[in-house]
């Protein structure tokens, strides 16, 4: 097979790349090693940054989001059951939209498969070749059949747990990580949520977050032990600890548990993020906490600046973008990684602190809800800040 991108994974960054490729006129294969089923009902994120859910728009994506997304000009900060509202609009006139992960997946799917570009599901045994020449390869099986795609470039969209970061030499790499001391068992409740907006509450017995795909489906995480065992928490102490960390006076109506899972918090990042013709975009080549609604978005704006680049190369015969690719991801990767660990500390009890990290941390609580321009920091943050 011949393609000029071969894209490694059907996430939101290897399907949204493909997409934009497309719109180019550049050729490219995506493989997959799980089922389209799978891929499109993997509960994960669901926080769009105002500038991401414009892009999707304009890659032609946007219309169910527009319809079904739920758009918030502003969020919660409670601490200690006093619950603050900020107020995006007012503040930056920027929005937030909440549309599942797996939703846009299935809209970015939907439209690959109109778009007549390649798409092959369940393969196996995926490696890479040849990445310091300009021919490099991606071979695989699918159908029981061993496979080879001969491309220009190699987008590495397979995860974390992907083939393309370890396939890198192993002195290129840098590896920056950081592991915290708890998770977040999260939940999806068929039941409303407590609020228009989200609430992210700090409470000195922990962390919870109220957030929703719907109207009537409510996303509720609390903090957890590092490595919780869900068995731990039956469903009547997970809402016993939901009411108990809302606050505000506010009630939270209980329903059917559709899905529990407990997430480790850790933040990862790997340079360069490039190798030869190998690129790697989104999750492959860094992690963050959930805390910042980060990850998904920042694996779009990889795509973005990597498709650029790949443009800037068959358009006008440019390498200078591609070179620079790593290094112009790297910069908002490292602003996404310092925001989400802010937000993390910020809003979690930590095993060990002492207690002048508790007043401390309360302190600062206080300015982020009571200064306009610790406000508008975080609300610009938090609504993601526009690609250069
Ligand atoms: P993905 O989504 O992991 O996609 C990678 C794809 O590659 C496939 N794959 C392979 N394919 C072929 N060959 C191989 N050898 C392969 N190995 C793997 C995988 O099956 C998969 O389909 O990475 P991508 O595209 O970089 O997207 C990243 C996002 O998924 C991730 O950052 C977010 O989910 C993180 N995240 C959030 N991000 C946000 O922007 N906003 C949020 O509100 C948000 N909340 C969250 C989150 C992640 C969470 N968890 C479960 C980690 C909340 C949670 C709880
Ligand atoms: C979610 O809706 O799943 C979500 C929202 C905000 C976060 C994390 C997760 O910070």
């Amino acid at each position: 097979m011949r393609t000029q991108v071969g894209i490694i994974g059907a996430g939101p960054a290897g399907l949204a790349l493909a997409r934009m490729l497309h719109l180019q006129g550049i050729s490219s294969i995506i493989i997959e090693n799980r089922t389209r089923d799978y891929i499109e009902n993997r509960i994960r994120a669901g926080l769009i940054e105002h500038w991401a859910a414009d892009m999707l728009t304009d890659i032609g994506v946007g219309e169910r989001m527009k319809r079904e997304g739920m758009v918030h000009w502003g969020t919660n900060i409670a601490i200690n059951g006093e619950i603050h509202h900020l107020d995006f609009k007012a503040l930056l006139n920027k929005r937030i939209t909440i549309y599942g992960q797996q939703e846009v997946v299935k809209d970015l799917v939907e439209r690959r498969l109109a778009d007549g570009g390649e798409l092959l599901f369940e393969v196996s045994d995926v490696s890479v070749d040849d990445l310091k020449t300009d021919k490099p390869k991606i071979r695989f099986t699918h159908d029981g059949q061993p496979k080879e795609i001969e491309c220009d470039f190699i987008a590495g969209c397979d995860g974390y747990h992907g083939i393309s970061r370890p396939s890198f030499p192993a002195d290129i790499l840098t590896v920056y990580e950081r592991d915290y001391p708890f998770g977040w068992l999260g939940i999806l409740s068929d039941s409303p949520p407590p609020d228009h907006d989200l609430i992210y509450s700090y409470t000195d017995e922990g962390f919870a977050l109220y957030t929703m795909r719907s109207p009537t489906v409510s996303r509720l995480y609390l903090q957890c032990d590092h490595d919780e065992d869900v068995a731990n928490w039956p469903d009547a102490k997970i809402w016993e600890h939901l009411h108990r960390r809302l606050g505000g006076g506010r009630k939270l109506q209980e329903g059917k548990i559709l899905q529990k899972s407990v997430t480790a918090m850790r933040s990862f990042v790997v340079e360069p993020m490039q190798y030869g013709r190998l690129f790697l975009a989104g999750d492959s080549a860094h992690i963050v906490p959930p805390t910042g609604a980060k990850g998904m978005n920042l694996a779009f704006a990889d795509v973005v600046k990597l498709s650029r680049a790949i443009e800037g190369f068959y358009k006008k015969q440019n390498n200078e973008l591609l070179e620079n690719n790593s290094k112009a991801c790297l910069r908002r990767v490292w602003n996404a990684q310092r925001f989400s660990w802010w937000m993390t500390q910020i809003m979690h009890r930590f095993p060990d602190e002492t207690p002048f990290d508790h007043r401390r941390q309360l302190s600062d609580l206080r300015y982020i809800v009571s200064s306009e321009a610790a406000m508008k920091s975080l609300a610009e943050q938090y609504t993601g800040l526009p690609i250069d």
